[in-house]
């Protein structure tokens, strides 16, 4: 395999669409060795034909704000690859969404996916609608007329989103409820589903829980623990509330959080009522997390600037792709951080990866490290096809196991000879195997 020359006929192909093949590019690096060591991956043309999805479906999401203006958003679903599994992953609302975007997630989505050893290929979709400021019935209306076309396109053996960015219970309701009333079923084609009509409990908290599931198994390696140490997590979403609930649990001081305004700092650390106040945060449907600083007296707000210049040892960045940069990671490197886990989706920069790597600090790829959030959706689809529920505590025990063993199949895949474990190439080779001896088997397709 010629990595370069492969990235610069994709580029040729999709101009411009820089995230899509900085995601290509980075797991191409890791498998090289792994697939030239097997010819009949090149015979049967993998790479071609895993780095193309199988297919793009755009369309445009017509709707009417409360005072009766007409707006047009695009509306993605982006089905990349069905080897293992039928279609899965989530949809993100956020104006920043493109095509490179969702193209990206959903080729992340196909390892990551892999990776949780449930049956569940990868896609990815969403739209350019910014749900900031909307009313509850705006945000319906479009849910409503964004399922009007994608219904045809989704079901629960054909492929199952889910939530992301922008998109919690409240759209997944919004969503699922036309979906319903078109296909007259009511069937597992959603997760993150509410629980009184087939979600599956811990599947809001999976992703943060999990993401602090795989740091500690890192953390276990060097005889470390959460036990006493400080963290910083960006974001106040759905990652970033989990994440610091478990860190928290686990003894760890939470003293960032973080939004597009800039970043909070609470040397008492963020627990108990204050990470409750997170959610009243994100239920404003504002774009700050300012307000926090003005409630807890402890908190100072630190305008337009990023987490990663606090002094921590532990950093989970859990808000955005490319939010870590090589500077950031030089800060945490001088602050002595000793792990980095990704609850985000390629938060980290390439150039910042390698700056974790030359300092051999832990760093867990979002692949492996946010994977804690599909697999509960994967337990949700095992459980609306059983038509049974598990308890929180059946839940949590599998959600942990899973981040165990993909921890495990990152240090089988990764580990170099001077003992220090490369997870991103784990990650990806592990995750690649898997998808690349499915699709040998099941001819060109
Ligand atoms: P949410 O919408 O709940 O939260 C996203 C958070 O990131 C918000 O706090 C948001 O603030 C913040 N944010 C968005 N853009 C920026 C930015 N440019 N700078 C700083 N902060 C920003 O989403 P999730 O928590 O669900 O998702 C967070 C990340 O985790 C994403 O990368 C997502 O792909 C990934 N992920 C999510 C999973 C899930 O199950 N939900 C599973 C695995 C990964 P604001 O909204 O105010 O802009
Ligand atoms: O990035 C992700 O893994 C998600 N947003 C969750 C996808 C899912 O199908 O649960």
């Amino acid at each position: 395999m010629n990595v370069d020359q492969i990235i610069l006929n994709l580029e040729k192909k999709h101009p411009g669409e820089k995230e899509y093949l900085q995601a290509v590019k980075e797991v191409l690096e890791s498998i090289e060795e792994t697939y030239n060591e097997n010819p009949q991956f090149e015979t049967a043309g993998i790479i071609e034909r895993l780095i193309e999805p199988d297919r793009v479906i755009t369309f445009k999401v017509p709707w009417s704000d409360d005072e009766g203006n007409i707006h047009v958003n695009l509306g993605y679903r982006i089905q990349f690859n069905n080897a293992i599994g039928p279609y899965k992953g989530g949809l993100r609302f956020h104006p920043s969404v493109t095509l490179s975007i969702l193209k990206f997630l959903g080729f992340e989505q196909i390892f990551k996916n892999s990776l949780t050893t449930l049956p569940m290929g990868g896609a990815k979709g969403g739209s350019d609608f910014n749900p900031k400021a909307k009313s509850k019935s705006e945000i319906m209306r479009f849910c409503q007329s964004f399922m009007l076309e994608l219904w045809h396109n989704i079901g629960a053996d054909t492929d199952v989103p889910a939530g992301d960015i922008g998109v919690g219970g409240q759209e997944i309701g919004f969503l699922y409820g036309m979906y319903k009333k078109l296909a007259r079923k009511h069937t597992g084609v959603f997760t993150g589903k509410g629980l009184n009509w087939g979600g599956s409990l811990i599947r809001p908290e999976a992703t943060g829980f999990g993401n602090v599931y795989f740091a500690k198994e890192m953390l276990q390696t060097i005889g470390e623990s959460f036990k006493d140490k400080t963290v910083s997590i960006s974001g106040f979403g759905n990652v970033a509330w989990g994440a610091t609930r478990k860190a928290t649990e686990f003894g760890a001081k939470v003293v960032t959080l973080s939004g597009p305004d800039g970043y909070i700092h609470d040397p008492d650390g963020i627990s108990g009522e204050k990470i409750d106040y997170m959610l009243e945060l994100r239920a404003t449907n504002e774009d700050i997390v300012e307000p926090y600083a003005k409630a807890f007296k402890s908190a100072r707000f630190f305008p337009g600037k990023r987490p990663w210049e606090a002094n921590v040892d532990i950093a989970l960045p859990c808000a955005t792709q490319n939010e870590l940069n090589a500077d950031d990671a030089t800060d945490l490197v001088n602050n002595e951080v000793i792990c980095v886990c990704e609850g985000a989706n390629m938060p980290c920069t390439p150039e910042a990866i390698e700056i974790f790597h030359n300092n051999k600090i832990l760093f867990g790829p979002g692949k492996a490290a946010n994977a804690g959030g599909v697999a509960t959706s994967g337990l949700e689809m095992t459980q609306n096809s059983m038509k049974i529920g598990w308890t929180r505590e059946e839940v949590d025990n599998k959600l942990h196991q899973i981040m165990r063993d993909i921890h495990h199949a990152c240090q089988t895949h990764g580990k170099q000879n001077n003992g220090y474990v490369d997870y991103v190439k784990g990650a990806n080779i592990a995750g690649f195997l898997k998808i690349a001896n499915a699709m040998l088997d099941q001819g060109l397709v």
